[in-house]
């Protein structure tokens, strides 16, 4: 059986090492280590089995001595594996370069050149990639055009070497308020990006999307979290803090037959 399918443990990727979030990026401002060592021991405290790690936008030049600045924090403190998320190839390959713990590229999409930019580092630096299905004319809004995308990336990054089984298929989560008629799309999407190799390929969704711009945010969340963990995600970037998003997720993994954990939990 395939390592991907049967008890397959959900990545949980923390998404708060995100110079977006104001105390971030005001940390990575002051160099405040301290700052990001503490956030970053709670989020993995709370559950995290991964963490993105994103200097947030507008910081032009400044992006890759940043990124190598952020990186280095963040491992000094854990062992494990950093998403780098930046669109910019310069800030990857920064953080490429002086990350010690696994890496994940957070991450390419459809477009030539971006392909041809990101494929070759995720070779030469053996890491996993994120391949978002979207291209220069924006993600589409159906499940067949997501799925034409994946599997463009896939077969595009076996030219530089890099293997279906480093790819995590992202199909973009879109705000719920936005695009309503998206959450199920993005769900059958899921579902077809599994069809497109053996072993399938993982995937991956920022959660927290989906619930852009709406009040009760932790709600839409845990709930789309506990329907895409069912479709067979492999992988999401949320807030672990956020206990009933977290138990979502641990109650979808008992319920899944993810764990080992299942006669603790149903006594708890
Ligand atoms: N796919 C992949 N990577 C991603 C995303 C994705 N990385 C970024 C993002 N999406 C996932 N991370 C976040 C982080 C924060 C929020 C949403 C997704 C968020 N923040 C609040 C807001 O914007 O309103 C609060 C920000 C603040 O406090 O200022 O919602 O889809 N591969």
């Amino acid at each position: 059986m395939s390592r991907y399918q049967a008890l397959k443990d959900m990545m949980v990727i923390s998404e708060r090492i995100n110079g977006l979030f104001r105390s971030v990026g005001k940390a990575i401002d002051d160099k405040d280590s301290a700052f990001i060592q503490s956030l970053t021991l709670r989020q993995i405290e709370a559950g995290a089995t991964a963490l993105d790690v994103n200097v947030g936008p507008g910081r032009g030049a400044d992006g890759p001595e940043d990124m190598r600045w952020l990186v280095r924090a963040v491992q000094e403190v854990t062992d494990l594996p950093l998403c780098i998320d930046t669109p910019g190839l310069k800030t990857m390959s920064a953080g490429l370069e002086v990350c010690e713990n696994p890496a994940i590229i957070n991450s390419t999409t459809a477009e030539m050149e971006k392909m041809q930019g990101f494929f070759p580092l995720a070779s030469e630096y053996d890491a996993d990639i994120i391949c978002l299905t979207m291209d220069e004319r924006g993600i589409p809004n159906d499940a067949d055009s997501r799925a034409e995308m994946a599997m463009l990336m896939l077969t595009t990054a076996m030219e530089y070497e890099v293997m279906p089984d480093r790819i995590i298929l992202d199909p973009l989560v879109l705000p719920v308020v936005a695009a309503q008629d998206q959450g199920a799309k993005v769900i059958e999407a899921l579902r077809m990006f599994q069809m497109l190799n053996d072993p399938a390929p993982r995937t991956v969704v920022g959660l927290s999307n989906v619930s852009n711009g709406c009040r009760d945010r932790s709600l839409l969340n845990r709930t789309y979290v506990a329907m895409l963990m069912g479709a067979g995600l492999s992988a999401a970037i949320l807030d672990p803090e956020d206990k009933e998003t977290m138990d979502a997720v641990k109650t979808a993994q008992v319920l899944l037959d993810q764990n080992l954990y299942c006669e603790d939990y149903l006594r708890a």
